[in-house]
């Protein structure tokens, strides 16, 4: 199937409505079961993570067979944990604090070894997920570390060896994701939207065959190819979710996007032209906004937006849309040259298309009085240069 099918295609509709009781789904925000009981060791915060076989009602019809992680919490603060719903394939919401001493009881529930890797955090390796210390079904592992990151968009997932390339690929199309937020008291007293004004965006392609259930990979010489270019999905999920709607009030909000694709990389513009606003990418927040045309996310990056829903009318629909971009198809495999929403993702490190200047106005806009204490992190900004934001991959 052809990679421009997508195109201009929107997912991820917002619709302003002007009683904040419409803000978000409940479900968002309902916590996963979550309590609190008191710490039996060191960990300050503690939850029991298991990944098992699910469904969720993602098309109409027939419930579609997910693997799905599910967690409660142990120990911490209350709102450790958010749920997306139960509709949602997507492991909840993680957030911690910098200082924490997080401890995860991983137990697997699938019929195939798993591990869980924090994608994005610093910890040690064997605490980490990595393939040579696979968790078997049946068995459990601790995992326990302190989190030393700074506040922003974190994930996790599995990352195990196996067959035929892995099986890494295969369990996150499957379902098995989660966003994890590093947040702070210091990032707070910034004044960004928060609570119900802060908002996940988890953009996924998956394809569903006719019972609705999806479809890894095609046949022989196609899943062959599939393997080596990155395999690209037909349809867009944003929270596991085809056809994303939220109702917003007139007012700014954060937008926590994560591209949790196995291989798609998108190039991410409003539907009325006007700039994507960017606070920060994977690594957190950057030294001030950048206000660009359009913003290219490739597998596993993140990005944390802002947007002032204020600037429309009660009624308006703002779309955030995947538009189209020329790519190369050998690209994804040599690294290099435009890696285009046809393939890539497998070797990452290749340069995104040529960014258009001056489409989204003054470039980048001033809003530094909002963020003006974001200039304590300056040492550390750099995820994004000017105008070309950093690509990498994710094995597929
Ligand atoms: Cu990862």
């Amino acid at each position: 199937m052809h990679p421009t099918k997508l195109s201009r295609r929107h997912f991820l509709a917002f619709c302003a409505g002007t009683a904040p009781a419409l803000l978000a789904p409940p479900a968002v925000w309902a916590a996963t079961r979550a309590r609190t009981r008191p710490a039996p060791t060191g960990a300050s915060v503690e939850i029991a993570l298991s990944a098992g076989e699910s469904s969720a009602p993602i098309l109409p019809g027939a419930a579609t067979k997910v693997w799905r992680y599910q967690a409660e919490l142990r120990n911490g603060r209350a709102g450790t944990l958010s749920s997306l719903g139960d509709a949602s394939y997507l492991g909840p919401i993680l957030r911690l604090h910098p200082g924490d001493r997080f401890r995860a009881r991983i137990s697997n529930h699938l019929p195939e070894a798993t591990t869980v890797h924090w994608h994005g955090l610093h910890l040690p390796s064997d605490m980490d997920g990595q393939p040579r210390l696979p968790i078997e079904p049946g068995a459990t592992f601790t995992a326990e570390f302190p989190i030393r990151d700074r506040p922003g968009i974190y994930w996790y997932h599995p990352h195990p060896h196996g067959a035929n390339g892995g099986r890494t690929g295969y369990q996150v199309y499957h379902g098995l994701a989660g966003l994890l937020i590093i947040e702070s008291p210091a990032e707070e007293a910034l004044g960004l939207p928060a609570g119900a004004y802060d908002l996940p965006v988890v953009i996924q392609d998956r394809r569903f065959d006719d019972h609705n259930q999806v479809v890894y990979l095609g046949q022989g010489m196609s899943a062959m190819h599939e393997r080596m270019m990155g395999f690209l999905g037909d349809r867009i999920l944003v929270n596991g979710r085809p056809d994303y709607r939220v109702e917003v009030a007139t007012r700014p909000y954060r937008l926590r996007l994560l591209n949790g694709s196995n291989s798609r990389i998108y190039k991410l513009a409003w539907s009325d032209g006007g700039p994507v606003t960017i606070l920060g990418v994977q690594g957190g927040l950057l030294t001030r906004p950048l206000n660009r045309p359009y913003l290219t996310l490739a597998p596993a990056e993140r990005a944390d937006l802002w947007v002032d829903f204020g600037q429309h009318a009660v009624g308006d629909e703002l779309r955030l849309v995947s538009q189209a971009f020329e790519a190369n198809m050998m690209s994804g495999m040599m690294g290099g040259g435009g890696k285009g929403s046809s393939g890539g993702g497998m070797m990452g490190g290749g340069a995104v298309p040529q960014e258009r200047r001056g489409g989204g106005g003054a470039g980048e806009q001033e809003r530094a009085h909002r963020l003006g204490a974001a200039g304590r992190w300056s040492g550390l900004s750099g995820g994004l240069c000017a105008g070309r934001p950093r690509v990498s991959g994710m094995a597929g």
